[in-house]
């Protein structure tokens, strides 16, 4: 089907595994996640989140706990996947060399948009231990990490020797996308930033957790599979190292500029962007294919707007003869979700071809089905009995 041909599009274009990325500062990154290194499944969930520096590591997940990949462009233009999280139940779980998340000197730095005020306790980012300080604490407890709780406030936290919680907090300006870094610098320091400002610092955050437990992004606090996460991430990205300022002010700038005016894109920039169509070949009015169908049709019935053989679903007449009468019958194909789209749909009659002479009266409709997931299919027809010859045509418009 045409209409399923976008979605395959759009999978295409999110299944990017080139792995080539280029942040201005590496020294001692054990992970670095962003949206070139996803695995989707069917719905573009994120079966699995690759690290890039190589050392194996991925976050994975059951297919019924999967967070969604969505695009989203920045005021420049670029458009970046972003994983988005329902707050019900996904999350990521950590799997390979976890032994890397052992130890006391760590920079993490995470490209968040919080999307509920009322978190409570919602790992963006979570390690938990089976053991503090040779098992002085209990298992399982979660240490450092970066988590929202309630009213938007944000938690970058570390742990004592003795379990105790020690944190630095903030309550971001907006519920727009942020830069929230964290750094645990080996002298039992915990240090924050949140877009480049300095939230502040504690000290005594002397645990030595070993036997790493797991590591988890989008669940609860302390990396419980429970109490979920709801907004979205970008990029995770960790440091063994305590990262100098200079060089953590220098990758918290390239995301900012990436990330910190993302916003949704339309539907129909979604579907231009699944054909690489841009610049005057995006247009709705313009036809790169040069087919009879310009790209606004071709999006309101499912076309193909680089391939000329592809209009998706035409209308088709018919004539019929029902309860005694003649019908000049017309079946069109609108998209199940035309109203989201800003699309309407609108069938005209005009007893000759002049321009102008289009018409809606004495159309009635007389059945509407589903044709398959994407489309329903529109049956009207007008009566024959008073015109010599009738045509038909199909409007379509797209409102914002
Ligand atoms: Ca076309
Ligand atoms: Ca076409």
């Amino acid at each position: 089907m045409n209409g399923k041909r976008m979605a395959t599009g759009l999978v295409s274009s999110l299944l990017i595994a080139s792995g080539s990325f280029a942040l201005p500062y590496t020294n001692n990154m054990i992970a670095h996640f962003d949206g070139t290194s996803m695995t989707l499944t069917n719905g573009n969930k994120v079966a699995r989140w690759l690290n890039q520096t190589g050392n194996g590591d991925a976050w994975t997940v059951t297919s019924d706990a999967q967070p969604l990949a969505v695009q989203l462009q920045n005021d420049a233009g670029d458009t970046y996947t972003v994983l988005d999280f329902d707050g019900v139940g996904n999350h990521l779980t950590m799997s390979g060399d976890t032994n890397n998340y052992d130890g006391n000197t760590f920079t993490w730095i995470i490209a968040y948009k919080n999307g509920d005020t009322n978190q409570d306790g919602k790992a963006l980012f979570g390690t938990a231990y089976d053991h503090i300080n040779g098992g002085t604490t209990a298992a399982n407890t979660g240490t450092w990490q970066t988590f929202a709780n309630s009213g938007n406030h944000l938690y970058v936290a570390g742990r004592s020797a003795s379990g105790g919680f020690k944190s630095v907090s903030t309550y971001p300006p907006d519920n727009g996308w942020h830069v929230i870094s964290g750094k645990w610098d080996g002298s039992n320091r915990l240090y924050a930033w949140l877009d480049e400002n300095y939230l502040g610092k504690t000290s005594g955050v002397d645990a030595h957790p070993t036997g790493h437990h797991r590591s988890r992004i989008g669940s609860g606090a302390g990396a419980t599979a429970s109490g979920f996460f709801k907004g979205m991430i970008a990029e995770v990205i960790i440091f063994k190292e305590s990262v100098a300022d200079a060089d953590r002010l220098a990758i918290e700038d390239e995301l900012l500029a990436k990330y910190s005016t993302l916003s949704d894109l339309t539907p129909y920039d979604r579907w231009t962007q699944a054909y690489d169509l841009s610049g005057a070949d995006s247009a709705m009015t313009n036809n790169p294919d040069g087919d009879l169908a310009n790209n606004l049709a071709e999006y309101a019935l499912g076309g193909d707007p680089t391939n000329s053989a592809d209009m998706g679903h035409l209308p088709y007449s018919e004539t019929v003869e029902d309860g005694g009468s003649n019908w000049f019958q017309f079946v069109y194909y609108m998209r199940n979700d035309a109203v989201t789209r800003g699309l309407s749909y609108l069938p005209q009659v005009s007893s000759d071809l002049v321009a102008g002479g289009w018409a809606t009266n004495g159309i009635s409709t007389v059945g509407v089905g589903t044709f398959d997931s994407e489309f329903d299919s529109v049956t009207s027809r007008v009566s024959t009995a008073s015109e010599e010859a009738q045509f038909m045509n199909l409007l379509m418009e797209f409102q914002n």
